[in-house]
């Protein structure tokens, strides 16, 4: 049986830590859907089509291997677009236990909503302090946020902020 799984996130934008948990559940999983989804509670920056864009460059980019698909959901529950592709598992990074206070609930209820269990690993520790909060913070104040994103971020950034 295949093992599917899904990275759901805002990923606005994709930062290195998104990237190394993306990495690592590749290697676990047969294959593994990368999905970007509108979050209510927070105010985009980038388009939807423009961060699928992104997420694609840098796992390009950064030569991650396995059967990854990169797409967007905005048609309801997150666990209809893992019964719609056959995943059972869905992965996401848990950096703090305020993290871990946001996930659980969602975890409960996407299990007994579909069945679909949730996933949760650890940081690396070089990549803990990362959010795309912060990077929107530190590129709106015109800082450098290379070492916190992909290439094709930091440059897409770049672009963005020059007049
Ligand atoms: N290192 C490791 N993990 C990280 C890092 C990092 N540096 N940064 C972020 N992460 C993890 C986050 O903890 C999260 O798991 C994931 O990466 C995505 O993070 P963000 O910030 O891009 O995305 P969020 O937190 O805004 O995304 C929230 C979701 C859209 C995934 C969430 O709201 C969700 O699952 N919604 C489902 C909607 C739904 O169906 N609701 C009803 C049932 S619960």
């Amino acid at each position: 049986m295949q093992r599917i799984a899904v990275v759901p996130g805002s990923f606005d934008p994709v930062t290195l830590g998104h990237l190394d948990v993306i990495e690592r559940a590749a290697g676990l999983y047969d294959e593994l859907h990368v999905v970007v989804v509108h979050n209510p509670d927070k105010s985009a920056l980038l388009p939807i089509a423009q961060r699928v864009s992104l997420i694609e460059r840098s796992i390009a980019e950064a030569g991650i291997r396995g059967r990854i698909v990169v797409a967007s959901w905005s048609m309801g529950l997150l666990v209809d677009y893992c019964t719609d592709v056959g995943a059972s598992v869905l992965v996401k990074g848990v950096r703090s236990q305020l993290d871990v206070a946001y996930e659980t609930p969602m975890a409960i209820v996407n299990r007994h909503l579909a069945g679909v269990e949730t996933v949760f690993l650890l940081p690396d520790p070089a990549n803990a302090h990362v959010s795309s909060s912060l990077v929107r913070q530190v590129s709106a104040l015109g800082g450098d946020v290379a070492p916190y994103v992909p290439t094709a971020v930091s440059e897409y950034l770049q672009a963005a902020m020059t007049p």
